[in-house]
């Protein structure tokens, strides 16, 4: 007893030095890795351009349906690697080349990809001495022999080439050379002959490779250097975007005078902006977009990667001065140089044209993100914590009682006993159940976190049964992985282990997870994953995951497969009847087929609420729409100003959600004054007024895979004004935002796209700005400038009420503005709001469109059908045709029936009040002069 007690006191002791620490600093750079304290980045950034000793062995060179396979051969190593050029239905290639004969197997990376890729049909038309040359539908590739490139053509234009700056590394795998004084008798030694058999890759000269130390850890490397890189250039690019997650601009900016941006996923404590340091989530996929196109590579790799870019600004590779003699102007191109730890060299290349067309390719790929639930989208309340069910209660009540829209509250971690996820701390939770129901009666649902480190104390059922079964993440030596976290002493799940995914999330089934019900949803922090005591707060790369793999190689993955385990058992805790719902911090290349994401431990500052605008749109064109962050920010309190500006701003981003620090104030929307409840309330009821807009943008993503927020430049590709704009964002294509993202001010810089062939309106006056490009528009601490665009309809509902739940059946009000042709045209999506029923047909799919006279609603899926209790409420219409007076509406049910129509001077907006028609029918209104 007294023993277990000092380990407890000790435990504690700990926990609270730790926190401490924790707490004390701001982001400390020692903690982590630069590129040259990282061996392989070292020895992949030295290698010199143009210098590339691959070459393809002409003789090898055969076509075998959709792919081109070929040896490729390095020079300087004697080395022999295979190479497959393969082409993919939908404009998309695949490069993958691997080694001949491995010493072993090299990682190739399993679940980022959705399913096997479609192959396309490919044909060689030219086969020359040096190169071969093969076309595939409007798309032709040349495979250069020596030096080894890879030029990829969409039509005519070479939009991206492999290797064109000779940057390729494959590291071959080998054994440890022994030095001449080492004793040849030690079993591990190794071949002596291997740095002579072998020469010319130099990677033996480094320390680093067979072991490395970073501060007090050691990185042993059994398998000594394997990394792999290749350079990618983008002619007629001028910005790349993505591999999320940096806190930092949306284009890219160059890495000539900097380490490269960093994907590894790390817990970066009090990360700051502008910044290429590695966070959380790592998406490997990069678009170079110029005036003409967007072109995409997605690096399908999950260890440690550092990327080098060069936008056009900064690029001098394209010889200037030949430019400038022959008169010619400089042509546009960015460079890129992807280097990862290990594995292979295995990479789609998006052949756009436009930027939707990249996305949707990348979706393609690995998936897009399910249909959320509509109470997803709503307005969630978290903090760390609610003390206990008395203190969620009142939140609840709180929100009725200032008449604020509410969808879900969350627990932190305190919910648990000591940090045993899955067990209630009783004495703040006596009830869990209860506390549960009074949310649910009111339509609203519960989120409980679920961290995946677990705690070492042999009174734990979860800690007895994964020791007793193995299924904690091992050392070397077989035995079992411990860190230390939240809990103190704990150990990882290996979740790439079949055994340990059932295990885990047969967890959440509601007869094993006491306390739950259907309406309590999972958050899944710390998943990188998080080690206080690890090397760069993580995982030691030399760890043994299930399959003998060494964390290095999937490390960027571990994220991914705690949270499909997580939303795998949600669907079946349901029965497959409702649809999940996670949040995750960490996250990879089809993470968006699980989770949604937010972007980590922010702070309250201004800079912070800038850059969640970059870091939503970033990961939401690496195919995770379904991105917010902290509200008010999770570190330090925000002012009343700023907490504003901040739910102004995140009602415009895909997750809502207002989450904060355990040493932070109440923040809660009625913890400042009269005036800023009032106004939060408006930002976060706009936000329900348009959620049968999100939720339309939700599905069409699901289909298309067309990002639900989006940088300005995906819909005017041509306008290079727009290419470094990120703190506005498109909801769509049809609503633009601009929020505040300054202190005191009276007016901000609207960016209005479109060269003035599309028009905006400002959503609360209806005013249309006729000024294209930069304006400045007044502000008032009650508004942002939000405009619809012309020529679009765009639904709402305007009664809003304390939940999503209760709107569910409420009437529509449809925004119609015409464009200077007088017409408009929008889309309509509705279902049950939370089952998979519409996977079976259940819903309606409207298209709305309006030709200057006829305003009608005709289902695009003539298949589906849903019963809908929502009617149509008002119809508004601005910049309406001239002279009308009353209107007509014609729907099956109603047959023919006359609605009034009024015309406001004041905005130039026509209403049509009542039309009444049920939406799940197809109808049509004339207007009437
Ligand atoms: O679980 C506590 C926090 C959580 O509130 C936050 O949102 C996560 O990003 N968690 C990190 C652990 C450590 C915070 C310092």
């Amino acid at each position: 007893m007294t023993c277990h007690c000092i380990s407890f006191y000790t435990t504690i002791l700990g926990v609270l030095l730790l926190s401490l620490l924790y707490f004390a600093v701001a982001v400390d750079r020692t903690n982590f890795k630069t590129c040259d304290q990282s061996s392989f980045c070292r020895r992949c950034r030295k290698v010199k351009p143009n210098e590339t000793p691959y070459e393809v062995v002409s003789s090898t060179v055969i076509q075998n349906d959709s792919t081109l396979q070929a040896e490729l051969f390095n020079k300087d190593t004697g080395v022999s690697y295979l190479l497959q050029l393969t082409s993919l239905k939908d404009n998309i290639f695949r490069l993958h080349i691997n080694e001949k004969s491995p010493l072993h197997k090299r990682y190739e990376v399993e679940n980022a990809l959705q399913d096997h890729p479609r192959q396309a049909e490919l044909k060689i038309v030219e086969s020359l001495s040096n190169n071969v040359t093969v076309t595939s539908g409007p798309n032709k590739a040349v495979l250069h022999f020596s030096p080894f490139r890879v030029d990829l053509y969409s039509g005519d234009q070479l939009v991206v080439s492999a290797n064109a700056r000779g940057l390729m590394r494959f590291e071959h795998l080998r054994t440890k050379a022994v030095k001449q004084s080492e004793d040849n008798t030690d079993n591990n030694a190794g071949n002596p002959e291997e740095t002579a058999q072998y020469p010319g890759d130099g990677a033996e000269d480094d320390p680093g490779a067979w072991e490395e130390n970073f501060k007090s850890h050691q990185d042993s490397k059994p398998y000594g250097p394997e990394a792999v890189a290749m350079d990618f250039s983008f002619p007629g690019a001028e910005h790349a975007y993505g591999i999320p997650q940096h806190a930092d601009s949306l284009a890219l900016r160059s890495t000539k005078t900097t380490d490269p941006y960093r994907l590894y996923n790390l817990d970066v404590f009090e990360y700051e902006t502008n910044e290429k340091m590695a966070l959380y989530g790592s998406i490997p996929v990069l678009y170079a977009h110029g005036k003409e196109r967007t072109t995409g590579v997605f690096w399908h790799n999950a260890a440690e990667t550092w990327v080098d870019i060069l936008p056009s600004a900064d690029n001098n590779m394209v010889d200037s001065i030949v430019n400038f003699m022959s008169g010619n102007v400089k042509k546009p191109q960015v460079e890129s140089h992807f280097m990862s730890e290990s594995g292979i060299i295995d990479v789609f290349f998006l052949l756009g044209p436009k930027p939707l067309d990249a996305f949707r390719q990348y979706t393609l790929l690995t998936g897009t993100a399910p249909l959320p639930q509509m109470f997803t989208l709503g307005y969630h309340q978290s903090r760390w914590n609610y003390n206990d069910q008395e203190d969620v209660a009142q939140i609840a009540e709180k929100f009725d009682f200032y008449d604020i829209p509410m969808d879900v509250i969350w627990l932190d971690i305190e919910w648990t006993d000591s940090k045993k996820y899955f067990i209630w701390d009783a004495r703040k939770f006596s009830n869990p159940l209860e506390m549960v129901q009074n949310l649910t009666t009111k339509g609203r649902k519960l989120v409980v976190i679920i961290d995946p480190h677990i705690k070492r104390d042999n009174t734990y059922y979860i800690h007895n049964e994964a020791t007793a079964n193995n299924y904690y993440v091992k050392h070397t030596d077989g035995k079992d992985y411990e860190g230390w976290c939240w809990p103190g002493a704990s150990s990882y799940l290996d979740f790439f282990d079949p055994k340990v995914r059932e295990y885990f999330g047969g967890q959440y089934a509601l007869d094993k997870f006491q306390g739950t019900t259907n309406d309590v949803y999972i958050w899944n922090d710390m998943n990188e994953p998080s080690v206080f005591n690890g090397p760069e707060i993580t995982m030691p790369k030399d760890l043994i995951h299930y399959g003998g793999w060494e964390h290095r190689d999937v490390h960027n993955l571990n994220g991914m497969m705690y949270t499909q385990v997580t939303y795998d058992a949600l669907y079946k805790r349901s029965g497959g009847t409702l649809r999940p719902f996670v949040l995750t911090r960490a996250h990879f290349a089809g993470s968006q087929r699980s989770a949604t994401v937010w972007t980590g431990d922010n702070a309250a500052e201004w800079e912070h609420l800038r850059i969640s605008y970059p870091m939503c749109l970033s990961v939401g064109i690496a195919g995770m729409s379904f991105c917010g962050a902290d509200v008010g920010g999770f570190f330090k309190n925000p002012d009343s100003e700023l907490l504003i500006r901040w739910n102004q701003a995140a009602a415009w981003l895909a997750f809502f959600r207002q989450h904060s620090h355990i040493d932070t104030k109440r923040r809660e929307p009625w913890t400042f004054n009269d005036e800023t409840t009032q106004i939060i309330r408006d930002a976060i009821r706009i936000r329900y007024s348009y959620l049968p807009y999100w939720y339309t943008l939700f599905r069409e993503h699901e289909i298309s895979g067309y990002p639900v927020m989006r940088p300005l430049w995906a819909h005017y590709p041509g306008e290079t004004a727009t290419f470094a704009i990120d703190d506005h964002l498109l909801v769509g294509d049809a609503i633009l935002v601009r929020p505040v993202f300054e202190p005191s001010v009276t007016e901000v810089s609207v960016y209005f796209p479109g060269e003035g062939k599309d028009t905006w309106y400002d959503v609360d006056t209806m005013q249309e700005n006729k000024t294209p490009g930069a304006t400045r528009i007044p502000v008032t601490l009650h508004k942002i400038p939000v405009y619809q665009k012309s020529g679009t309809i765009v639904p709402r509902k305007m009664r809003i009420r304390r939940s999503t739940v209760p709107m569910k059946n409420d009437p529509y009000t449809l925004v119609v503005i015409a464009d200077a042709e007088g017409k408009a045209t929008g889309k309509l999506y509705i279902d049950d709001e939370s089952s998979f029923e519409y996977r079976h047909g259940k819903y309606v799919y409207l298209r709305l469109n309006f030709d200057g006279k006829m305003l009608s609603s005709r289902y695009i899926d003539n298949q589906a059908n849903f019963e809908t209790a929502s009617w149509l409420e008002r119809v508004d219409i601005a910049n309406p045709p001239k002279g009308v007076k009353s209107a007509k509406l014609t729907s099956q049910s109603l047959g023919t029936v006359n609605l009034e129509a009024k015309y406001n001077t004041n905005n130039n907006v026509l209403t049509l009040r009542k039309p009444g028609v049920n939406m799940g029918e197809e109808w049509f209104i004339e207007l009437i002069n």
